[in-house]
């Protein structure tokens, strides 16, 4: 089979499954140098077999409103790929949830989790759950009624499930509340707890901090930084809330933010006052960003429904961090950060480019870098977390930080050596997918036809 015919092959199985398929897409083309050095891992059909999840369950969630009424939801889980390690990835509430959204997150998330360097498998889940608007005992009675049928199938050495988005701190404690109580045991089958019943310190910042560790390294590559870059930010979650305040740390200017409803432009900078704000508003009372335009008279730009191009991206600054959602940046979007000369894309949401897109920028020299690379550091401090729970230990915030920041060195590396290895020197696209399918690919051979 050619790459063609892979390609054929995943779009017929997996019809009307449009995230999906990019996502292979973008994996199928960039890592098929590795497969023709290596004749045996097309014999032995690996990335077909990485193709299909290993498992996919759905199932029905039921629970009762604040008014009594009965509300029906579906949930899922998506176990992708166990080669290196138990099945690791996020939960997803969102509306939006379908089972390609979740099958191109667990896809991804096996060469994610490769890169970290520490054994854990791929996969992903969630519900079309909608937490907007819903009372805390909504949310409480909701996870309680997903975790009573989750709770079959996971357990800290199979299958370790984390928040991403609308799962955040309160989202787990309701999850592993239900889970002890239904299996009767105390194990961390959860990342992402709170400090003081098995959680990290420093798992809430890390993947925000850990992009910006990453976009650091990319950049001293060039013999530049951070340090006073003008900055945009998409989002306004846990992701982007953290990699607002590393940015700040290192002496950057944050200059915008966004929900689902509109973003800011704060032309002064957002400073670490305002983000204690913004994080108030958004992990607290739960408000919508247009708040923070009115309190601190910066512009606010409403989302306009049908736009082929999304304004953020068209603001003049050096560098752009897409932390909201997948596919937030389309080849106009991409075509205007070419022309605002921005010298660097670090992915922090997973997928927000489009392949297009993505072209746009390497063909115009942006530095650029995938989720599944820039991304990683909250996964892999999701699994210092299940280092610490199995060995009984609690880890200075110091410790996971330092641990933290040479992960992320490491996998800036391992991009750089394998793109150059492969002929690509600077193509972290490429650099990710290959190193991260190689890892993968080489533990399916020695484990046979299973
Ligand atoms: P949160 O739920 O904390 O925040 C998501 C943010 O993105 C919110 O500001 C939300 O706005 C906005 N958003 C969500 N969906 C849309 C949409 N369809 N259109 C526009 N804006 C949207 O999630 P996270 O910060 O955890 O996740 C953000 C991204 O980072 C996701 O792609 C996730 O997969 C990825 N990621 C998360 C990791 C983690 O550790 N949490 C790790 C690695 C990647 P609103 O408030 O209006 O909903
Ligand atoms: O996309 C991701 O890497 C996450 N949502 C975090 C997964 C995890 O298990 O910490």
């Amino acid at each position: 089979m050619n790459k063609q015919d892979i390609l054929s092959l995943v779009k017929s199985r997996n019809p009307n499954e449009s995230e999906f398929v990019q996502a292979a897409e973008e994996v199928i083309v960039s890592v098929w140098p590795a497969l023709e050095r290596n004749p045996e891992f097309t014999r032995l059909r690996l990335l077909e077999r990485m193709l299909e999840p290993e498992r996919m369950i759905s199932f029905r969630v039921t629970w009762l409103d604040d008014k009594g009424s009965v509300q029906v939801n579906r949930g899922y889980r998506v176990q992708m790929n166990s080669a290196i390690g138990p099945y690791k990835g996020g939960l997803r509430f969102h509306p939006s949830v379908t089972p390609s959204v979740l099958k191109f997150l667990a896809f991804e998330q096996i060469f994610k989790n490769a890169l970290t360097g520490i054994p854990m498998g791929g996969g992903k889940g969630g519900s079309d759950f909608d937490p907007k608007g819903k009372s805390n005992d909504e949310i409480m009675k909701f996870c309680q009624a997903f975790m009573g049928e989750l709770a079959r199938h996971i357990n800290h050495r199979l299958d370790v499930p984390a928040g991403d988005i609308g799962v955040g701190s309160r989202e787990i404690g309701y999850l592993f509340g239900a889970y002890k109580k239904i299996k009767n045991e105390f194990t961390g089958v959860l990342t992402g707890k709170g400090i003081g019943w098995g959680g990290s310190l420093i798992r809430a910042e890390a993947t925000g901090y850990g992009l910006i560790y990453f976009a650091e390294n990319m950049l001293q590559e060039k013999k530049d930084s951070i340090k006073e870059k003008t900055c945009l930010v998409s989002g306004s979650g846990n992701v982007a809330q953290y990699a607002i305040e590393k940015i700040i740390q290192l002496g950057g200017k944050v200059i915008t933010a966004s929900d689902s409803t509109g973003f800011i432009y704060d032309e002064e900078g957002i400073t670490q006052d305002k983000l204690e704000f913004l994080k108030d508003l958004k992990n607290n009372r739960r408000g919508r960003i247009k708040e923070y335009a009115d309190k601190y008279k910066c512009e606010y730009h409403a989302s306009l429904e049908g736009a082929n191009d999304n304004p953020i991206w068209n603001i003049k600054a050096d560098a752009a961090f897409p932390c909201a959602t997948q596919n937030e940046i389309n080849a106009r979007d991409a075509a205007h950060l070419v022309k605002n000369n921005v010298k660097i894309v670090c992915e922090g949401a997973n997928m927000p480019t489009t392949i297009d897109a993505i072209n746009i920028l390497i063909d115009n020299g942006v530095m650029y870098s995938p989720g599944k690379a820039s991304n990683a550091g909250g996964v892999a401090t999701s699994g210092l977390e299940m280092t610490q729970n199995y060995i009984g230990e609690n880890w200075t915030s110091k410790e996971v930080d330092t641990r933290l920041y040479s992960i992320m060195k490491d996998i800036h590396q391992t991009c750089l050596a394998t793109a150059k290895e492969y002929g690509q020197p600077g193509n972290y696209l490429v650099g990710a997918n290959i190193a991260g399918f190689i890892k993968v690919a080489k533990a399916m051979q020695a484990q046979g036809v299973i």
